[in-house]
């Protein structure tokens, strides 16, 4: 399943899920893994690290226009049809496709050669709190297109004076070498409108519809109220093409010291949610998604933020479904000013935000974008590359605020640029202070260097503890520890009025690398800050949360 509902009625797509040929790099035998899928779940591949080739044959039913959609690789492939290479695309987690055209039809031969090795060429992905896994961990999907179809949609909402407009976007793309004269179509909420319009050759073109809607019901944490938007491409009367998204009537801004949505201030309270599960590794399926969507709502989130790097479009469904509020992030996590400095560094970057936000622009559970969490912020060339990254944001989207979780306390150069200012803080468990104080020496900072009257969220909070062991001294990782050092910081952080949201560290245990500095001395290699470990067995701290969770922030 590529999304939680259908993107087309018209246009002919099939899903690539199954078990693809396999040959690891290295190793002589041949194996079937299953797409989506990590090789770490085949007792062969448990750590490795390397390249591994995947083929599949596909047979194309009519001869014309295909495309070949990866919604998630890890971390970097090139994908070639019938022998001919179409694509490369580095980063797991954002997706990207390829285009052929004029394919005859019969059985033709799907190859994408997996590379999750570290190095220079891999910028983002390197030693880290979390791991990298191989393989092609989230769907694929093959369509039929015709010479001129829908690329995307963008929707934007608006409200003023407590009325509902919208802009919508047909973004048109013209592959043949002569311009096309067709209608774009779009319902949506009971309203149809319709442009002709000339495509020239070999473009793409936006087709704006903008309107008033006066009977609709608006998203909202309690009441996610969502809309098929449905846009349909016409020649000479026929319908050759659709698209169709799901979208919400709601807008977020940050006001002065707060976050509103839809005109009321809001109060963010979640998790910090890696895509690791214990057995699926990064290629978490729908069943473990909803697992960690009902467990997240049974606590009484109603946030989460996809740290640290663009999550799983069917995950994203499921938080519009629910209502839950989402701060998304682009790829990075802990990157001193020598990594960001690497010749790949910048672009990796820029490619990831900008295929983050074509891609999920439409979510209207996202409402914050996040960038480069706990990087570089302290020093001037780690800020020229903040302020490109959140003017790169605000280039593509304007309807939301941005934000970074920064842990350069006192000494952090970049509080001036976003719109939310954001912190990582874990009193009690890295050092034992004072939580009150410690959050007003850090607030009064925050203030004097460039985030005064800006919206405050508590971005990380947490403490660790092994699953399973309880201990009456309530020592450090016992999970009784773990319960006390998490409610000693909700109750100053939910208390202050000055915080506009918290996010726990974290949701569930994670796998870590076991390269890299200190990450090795995490126990089990694994981040064991979750208040459910990796396979999702609640410790003592999860219903600490669902209890504070519900006292406050409501
Ligand atoms: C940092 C980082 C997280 C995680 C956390 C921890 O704040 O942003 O990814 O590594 O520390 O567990 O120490």
């Amino acid at each position: 399943m590529i999304r939680l509902f259908d993107t087309h009625h018209i246009r002919q797509t099939y899903e690539l899920d199954g078990m693809w040929n396999f040959k690891m790099n290295g190793f002589d035998k041949a194996y079937q893994l299953p797409v989506p899928g990590c090789w770490e779940q085949h007792p062969d591949f448990l750590s490795h690290r390397g390249k591994g080739i995947y083929t599949r044959t596909v047979y194309i039913n009519k001869s014309g226009n295909i495309r070949l959609e990866f919604k998630g690789v890890s971390h970097t492939a090139d994908v070639y049809f019938d022998g001919e290479k179409i694509a490369h695309h580095y980063n797991a987690f954002t997706p990207f496709s390829a285009v052929v055209k004029n394919v005859k039809s019969g059985e033709h031969e799907v190859r994408v050669e997996v590379d999750n090795t570290f190095g220079e060429h891999s910028a983002l992905h390197i030693p880290n709190d979390y791991y990298t896994y191989g393989g092609i961990t989230r769907p694929v999907a093959l369509e039929y297109l015709s010479d001129v179809y829908i690329e995307r949609i963008r929707f934007t909402p608006n409200l003023s004076n407590n009325k509902w407009s919208a802009k919508t976007e047909i973004i048109m793309k013209n592959i043949s070498a002569f311009a096309k004269t067709v209608i774009v179509k779009t319902i949506l909420a009971g309203t149809e409108a319709e442009h002709e319009i000339e495509i020239p050759a070999s473009t793409e073109t936006p087709v704006t519809f903008e309107g008033d809607f006066d009977d609709i019901k608006s998203w909202s944490v309690g009441e996610p109220n969502l809309y098929e938007l449905t846009a349909m491409l016409s020649v000479d009367g026929e319908v050759i093409d659709d698209l169709i998204e799901r979208v919400g009537f709601r807008v977020v801004e940050a006001r002065g010291a707060e976050i509103y949505l839809n005109g009321k201030p809001v109060f963010m309270k979640g998790f910090n949610r890696h895509e690791d599960y214990a057995v699926d590794g990064c290629a978490i399926g729908l069943q473990h998604m909803v697992l960690d969507m009902d467990l997240m709502q049974d606590a009484n989130a109603n946030a989460v933020r996809t740290c640290h790097y663009p999550n799983d479009e069917r995950f994203l469904d499921l938080c519009d479904e629910r209502g839950i509020m989402v701060w998304e992030e682009n790829h990075a996590r802990g990157l001193i000013l020598k990594d960001m400095q690497n010749p790949n560094f910048e672009r990796q970057c820029e490619d990831c935000i900008r295929e983050m936000i074509e891609n999920h622009y439409n979510h209207p559970a996202i409402v914050i974008w996040g960038i480069l969490n706990e990087c570089a912020a302290e020093t001037e060339e780690g800020r020229r590359m903040y302020k490109k990254q959140y003017e790169q944001i605000k280039s593509m989207d304007e309807s939301r605020p941005t934000t970074s979780a920064t842990c350069r306390h006192f000494t952090d150069i970049c509080l001036d640029l976003p719109d939310v200012v954001s912190f990582n803080m874990y009193s009690g468990w890295y050092k034992d202070c004072p939580i009150d104080k410690r959050n007003d020496e850090q607030i009064d900072w925050i203030k004097k260097s460039g985030g005064d009257n800006k919206p405050i969220i508590v971005s990380e909070l947490g403490a660790a503890a092994i699953y399973g062991y309880r201990d009456r001294s309530r020592c450090k990782w016992s999970e009784e520890r773990q319960a006390d050092i998490i409610r000693d910081n909700l109750e100053v952080y939910m208390n202050d009025d000055r915080i506009m949201g918290v996010f726990i560290w974290q949701f569930a245990d994670c796998r870590v690398t076991e390269e890299g500095e200190w990450f090795t001395t995490r126990a089990r290699c694994h981040n064991n800050k979750g208040v459910v470990d990796e396979y999702r067995r609640p410790k003592i701290a999860y219903d600490t949360v669902k209890e504070l969770f519900k006292i406050y922030g409501n």
